[in-house]
């Protein structure tokens, strides 16, 4: 049975809760990280040296990194469905989880931190804006390959949808202004319509 360590209002474990709930995966979950602890113990450091979560342990093979748990679940479970069937369509889904990392993310978690974990008289409001700017931006360029296709990585929901969509999520409901991203705005919506978005991930911002 596949064993996830992590809090259900993460971001990271989200995108592998949301991954086994299209693949139709059974798992157990352990509460672990932020005030139910777990992570910073010499057990689960053994298993996950950063003290972060998620972690996944599968019949004694243990994993960490959200997105590297979320491709090898999609590539032993879902080819052709989570992980495109074509080398070309798997690359380029691969391609989205890569930017979220190196170009989306950078721009969410300055914001999520000041605006949900932050007390109102300690937040910066100007780095606030200035990432809320950068991404803007960021969309814009989502928003362009939206215009061509319903998915990010073409016409059928994939792997690279779940780590944009978990920061859609953010991005749509914390309280910040947002230019029109009509291709986004659709796209979201759709997302917002998987029974296992709506029950995973589409949870208070805390
Ligand atoms: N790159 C890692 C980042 C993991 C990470 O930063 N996890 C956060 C939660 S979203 C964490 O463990 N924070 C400490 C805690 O929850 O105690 C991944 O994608 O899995």
């Amino acid at each position: 049975m596949l064993k996830i360590w992590g809090r259900r209002n993460s971001i990271n474990v989200q995108k592998v809760l949301w991954c086994c709930g299209e693949l139709g995966l059974e798992y157990e979950r352990v509460d672990a990280g932020l005030a139910f602890g777990v992570n910073d113990t010499p057990e689960y450091k053994a298993m996950n040296p950063n003290g972060l979560v998620p972690t996944i342990d599968e019949d004694g093979f243990i994993l960490w990194e959200s997105h590297a748990i979320v491709r090898y679940l999609a590539r032993k479970h879902g080819v052709g469905k989570l992980w495109p069937g074509d080398a070309r369509a798997a690359a380029d889904a691969d391609r989205w989880m890569e930017w979220y990392d190196t170009t989306l993310w950078p721009n969410v978690r300055p914001i999520f931190h000041t605006l949900v974990r932050t007390a109102p008289e300690k937040r910066n409001m100007a780095l606030v804006e200035d990432h809320r700017k950068l991404l803007t931006a960021n969309w814009k360029i989502v928003d362009a390959e939206l215009a061509r296709h319903e998915y990010l990585s073409g016409d059928a929901f994939s792997m690279a949808d779940i780590p944009m969509g978990v920061a859609a999520y953010r991005w749509f409901n914390l309280p910040l202004e947002r230019p029109p991203a009509p291709n986004v705005e659709r796209w979201y919506q759709r997302l917002t319509e998987r029974a296992v978005f709506k029950e995973r991930c589409m949870l208070p911002l805390t």
